[in-house]
């Protein structure tokens, strides 16, 4: 990564991807929104004890969350996944077999969910976690357990952070040990092109010895579902909207079983970025576009939202609002890359579509530094 960059510390948002500068044939630019951070929620929690004596009032428990029914596991299968969920509890990878063996049943699951796949409230819907695993431990501290919890991640799992491996196996585990209180979008990041760039294959080669595992995982990202839909009124999906999707229909239309594409709608669905400009923009990028509020008024509008939700941004109190509402941003990995002194947040939303911001910091390991220095200036 580039060390001499010079984001104004002001400006909330900072593309995420401002570090992708090889993901395409675009020159990267630098991005700066000049959007404000957001103060508008008066219900959100600064500080972790704040945040905290929520998490355990959080009871999502009653729903079910997908139409098509998910075939129910046998005892041996639950027994295995649990005793994954344990070993990967620890930061512990699993072996390349059972990678594999995770990898087949996740398919299973996956391949019945649609590409809006259907998501009841309550639900706590989270943002890009890119490898932080010890953050992502945190997360489910401060939201509350999954399946007493329901989750919906917006994609971006692996990359950057150390533990893209155990990341990514603990997500896939809880999916398929409860496909109906955990919803896994697919972001930018799980693709074959992007994470031979960005830190998971070479990962892999570091803790399998080959590319197994990562071929594995890859293959799998092909079935994840590229968006959900929230009780129908809010629209969560990793980047954001395309010239070329006008209603959520337009979107149940596409097939999604592929490789993320460098162009068309789902290419677009999960890279764009909300822009204050109006209307369509060329997006630095390289992929996706940049769209204004009347894009997102007008998508709103037409397909009867109140809201979309999106992350791939990342925005230094972990959540921020754009297009007057219309937008929200959510980015979940605290002081992302282990440097941008960022806070991370997830939003719940409860029966009556009340939202509340939960924020976090960084979760503390014993044997490690506490890195407490706000992020130097030759960076942002
Ligand atoms: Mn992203």
């Amino acid at each position: 990564m580039d060390s001499d960059r010079d984001v104004p510390m002001e400006d909330a948002e900072i593309s995420l991807d401002d570090f992708d500068s090889m993901d395409f044939s675009m020159p990267n630019k630098r991005t700066i929104k000049s959007g404000k951070t957001s103060t508008t929620n008066n219900n959100t929690n600064n500080t972790n004890s704040s945040s905290s004596s929520n998490s355990n009032n959080n009871n999502n428990t009653n729903n079910t969350n997908t139409k098509q029914t998910q075939p129910s596991l046998d005892t041996q299968s639950i027994n295995q996944l649990d005793q994954w969920i344990e070993k990967l509890s620890k930061c512990e990878p699993l072996s390349e077999q059972d990678v594999k063996k995770l990898c087949e049943m996740a398919i299973e699951v996956l391949q019945l969910e649609e590409n809006v796949q259907p998501v009841s409230v309550p639900v706590t819907i989270c943002g890009d976690v890119h490898g932080q695993f010890h953050d992502l431990m945190e997360l489910f501290k401060i939201g509350g357990r999954c399946p007493d919890t329901n989750y919906l991640f917006m994609g971006d799992y692996v990359d950057r952070g150390y533990y893209s491996v155990e990341t990514v196996s603990y997500l896939v585990c809880m999916k398929v040990r409860f496909p109906n209180r955990i919803t896994i979008l697919r972001g930018n990041h799980e693709s074959r092109q992007i994470t031979q760039v960005y830190g998971f294959y070479d990962e892999c080669l570091r803790k399998y010895g080959s590319a197994t595992v990562w071929k594995v995982f890859t293959d799998l990202f092909d079935y994840f579902p590229i968006t959900a839909l929230v009780d129908n009124k809010v629209f969560c999906l990793h980047g954001g909207l395309s010239p070329m999707i006008e209603t959520i229909d337009q979107v149940r239309e596409l097939n999604r079983i592929q490789e993320v594409p460098h162009e068309g709608p789902m290419c677009d669905l999960l890279w764009s970025d909300p822009d204050d400009r109006g209307g369509w923009g060329i997006s630095p990028r390289g992929a996706g576009f940049t769209f204004g509020q009347d894009i997102s008024e007008q998508f709103n509008h037409t397909n009867n939202l109140s809201l979309i939700a999106r992350a791939h941004q990342l925005v230094m109190e972990g959540f921020s609002w754009s297009h007057q509402e219309n937008v929200v941003t959510i980015f979940s990995a605290p002081n992302y890359c282990y440097r941008c002194g960022n806070q991370a947040a997830i939003m719940e939303v409860d029966e009556q579509h009340n939202r509340q911001f939960l924020q976090y910091d960084p979760s503390v390991r014993p044997g490690e530094p506490t890195v407490t220095r706000k992020t130097p200036d030759y960076f942002l």
